[in-house]
């Protein structure tokens, strides 16, 4: 299948398939269209998504949920400390922190992803045998699923509106500006650690303390008990959003103390009043960075099941001076704008011409062996808000090897504790002369990741020490600069690539045939990130594990198989089968039957695929010739059966 989109929730997991009428979400096993985001290793296979969370509660220990939190970031941050005392597995700092025909796929990602984590979602993608098409934006996704089958955008002024999105672990607003055909995102703004959860939170502190002082229990002593508050609490908080107040009751939580707890919508309303005031900065923030003001939103959608407190609409329409609309499906329109954007990438489907422009929240700089590449300025390459895809292209002096490193450039844009370094290029040898310039094609692509596209060694003189040219996907743009024949293909191939040009000869470089330029290698590492051998191991790692999950689930299959065949038998053997069979036949059966049931129960109750369909086949064996004849009779017109039971 191709034309998926994914969305990646802390909580929940929603796939969304583009099909040629239209996007679907996916139904799992259970016939569900949200998926936990779960994964427990079991002894012998993976339960994902529903029987992942169904195994949580048995092994705890094993399980692993919330990953999103912690993806590409380091285990010593204290933010991440402070998620992983909320987890029952045991974790410890892995060797690279906690970096951990299939389908053509757009993953979402939160905007403020650094480098890292999108290239961390790049490589799982891979590792897990997916192409990744591109990443987008969450709220980007969500104004795509909104846009694109609105017909009635006016052509002269565009419509501003608001995406609201509030999850299990995080709050993202954007705000696009909308005309017919075409969608461009405005800003991005976003609380990483506000969201569902943290309202979970305030109810799970404020019970534990009670249940503290009413029945002398300390949920904090006991990790089992603490999760079963939490799962209460959340549950508690979610009758709280259509009815005025609420009861907890846990049987034996601790102690084999049964608790009771009650709680009003007002008084959860105070408790978090402090989280309330918090969702107000990121909706101020992007309607400013936006160069907007609250008046001038036209509309405001509200998204993301952490929404559904009732408190949190009323606070936002106060804000927006508006009544909120909530016309998407606030769980689904993420994965069904990541399956619209893969489709629009994908050659395979045909989609109608809609145009997206997509920014980032973060400005990148970039500085040549310690100092900025441009002088007086503060290395800012790629501000705040620039579109993505862009590139951007640089004429440098250079002797022999040339050392880039690119960083954000603002730590106040940042989320707390991020770190500021990117990733470092190093670009040569360039076995030219004190007079040499090197033509620098850095793009930020469609991930939102800044690499190398192409280095090349120039001849001519140019007075600048830096030429900038800027383009993005539309061709006007493009003619900024004269362009080699590597930009054309700019939007597929060499964004999907990390950034090494072509070896061709000896010392790495190659001669352009259409300009005669000579290209330099470039080596890319992104600080913290998987190496090429690393990531073909984990892949070799998840083939493995991916088989061993399949042969389990085809063992179970077999099994069951088993069992339902000798039920089923035995249930025929004097009835059905009774006329087409002697007796010795039928005794010898009613005996395999039963040796069989007792193998199942007893010595043959773990057993591999094959020991199962052996048993299946021997039983089959003696049953197979009796069933033929109940079949054929069966097959006989009326006369010829009568006459065969006269007989
Ligand atoms: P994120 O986007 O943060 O990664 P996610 O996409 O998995 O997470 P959602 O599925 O949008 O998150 O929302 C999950 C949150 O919504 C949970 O915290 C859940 O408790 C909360 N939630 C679901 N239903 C309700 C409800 N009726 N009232 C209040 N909260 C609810
Ligand atoms: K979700
Ligand atoms: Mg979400």
């Amino acid at each position: 299948m191709s034309g998926v989109g994914i969305d990646i929730g802390n909580e929940n997991c929603v796939i969304a398939a583009a099909k040629q009428r239209g996007v679907d979400v996916l139904l799992n096993d259970e016939s569900k269209r949200e998926n936990p985001a779960v994964v427990c290793f079991g002894e012998k296979q993976r339960f994902l998504g529903s029987a992942g969370a169904a195994s949580a509660m048995m092994q705890p220990k094993s399980t692993i949920s919330q990953v999103k939190r912690l993806i590409g970031r380091s285990f010593s941050d204290p933010d991440v400390q402070n998620d992983l005392r909320m987890l029952s597995v045991d974790t410890s700092e892995g060797p690279d922190d906690m970096r951990t025909s299939v389908s053509d796929c757009v993953i979402g990602v939160p905007s403020y992803f650094t480098n890292l984590q999108r290239q961390a979602y790049l490589d799982a993608a891979t590792i897990a045998g997916l192409k990744p098409l591109g990443l987008i934006h969450d709220c980007t996704a969500t104004a795509l699923s909104y846009g694109v089958y609105k017909t009635d955008f006016p052509s002269a002024a565009p419509i501003y509106v608001a995406f609201v999105d509030i999850g299990h672990c995080d709050t993202q607003v954007s705000v696009a500006a909308f005309q017919a055909g075409q969608m461009k995102i405005l800003s991005h703004a976003f609380d990483r650690s506000l969201g569902g959860r943290d309202f979970d939170e305030v109810l799970f502190s404020h019970f534990a303390a009670q249940f503290k002082e009413q029945y002398s229990i300390d949920v904090h002593s006991n990790a089992r008990a603490q999760r079963r508050l939490r799962v209460a609490c959340e549950k508690l908080k979610k009758v709280l959003s259509a009815n005025a107040e609420a009861a907890l009751n846990i049987e034996c939580l601790m102690d084999e103390k049964d608790v009771k707890g009650f709680m009003k919508r007002e008084e959860f309303e105070n408790l978090a009043s402090g989280l309330l005031e918090r969702i107000c900065i990121p909706c101020n923030k992007a309607v400013s960075d936006a160069g907007l003001t609250i008046e001038k939103i036209n509309s405001v959608e509200l998204v993301g099941s952490g929404s559904r407190i009732p408190a949190i609409t009323r606070l936002l329409t106060s804000l927006f001076k508006r009544e909120l609309r909530r016309t998407l499906n606030a769980s689904e329109c993420v994965a069904r704008g990541c399956a619209l954007q893969c489709a629009m990438l994908s050659p395979v489907f045909l989609v109608k011409e809609y145009e997206v422009q997509d920014s980032i929240p973060f400005s990148i700089g970039l500085s040549s062996d310690g100092g900025p590449i441009f002088a007086g300025s503060d290395g800012v390459l790629f501000p705040k808000g620039q579109p993505i895809p862009s590139v951007k292209i640089l004429t440098l002096q250079c002797s022999n090897l040339l050392r880039l490193e690119a960083f954000y450039a603002n730590p106040d844009e940042l989320p707390p504790g991020t770190s500021p370094k990117i990733s470092c290029f190093t670009i040569g040898p360039f076995h030219g002369s004190q007079e040499s310039k090197a033509r620098i094609k850095v793009q930020l692509n469609l991930h939102g990741i800044i690499s190398i596209e192409s280095s090349t060694l120039v001849d001519d003189h140019v007075d600048d020490s830096v030429t900038t040219g800027v383009y993005h996907s539309n061709s006007e743009a493009m003619n900024v600069e004269p362009v080699s024949e590597t930009i054309e293909n700019v939007t597929e191939d060499n964004i999907n690539n990390k950034c090494e040009s072509p070896n061709h000869s000896a010392d790495g470089t190659r001669k352009d045939k259409a300009n005669g330029r000579l290209h330099v290698p470039v080596t890319e590492n992104i600080y913290g990130g998987m190496t090429k051998p690393e990531i073909l191991e984990a892949q070799e790692k998840e083939l493995q594990l991916a088989h061993q999950d399949t042969t389990m689930e085809l063992t179970k299959d077999t099994r069951n198989s088993l069992e339902s065949y000798i039920y089923e038998t035995r249930n025929k053997v004097y009835t059905t089968y009774e006329r087409f069979s002697s007796k010795n036949e039928r005794d010898e059966i009613s005996r395999t039957l039963k040796e069989t049931e007792e193998w199942l129960y007893d010595d043959g109750d773990d057993e591999t695929v094959h020991a199962y369909s052996a048993k299946l086949e021997d039983l089959k064996q003696l049953v197979d010739p009796i069933e033929f004849r109940y079949k054929d009779t069966a097959d006989r017109p009326q006369a010829t059966r009568d006459l065969l039971s006269c007989i």
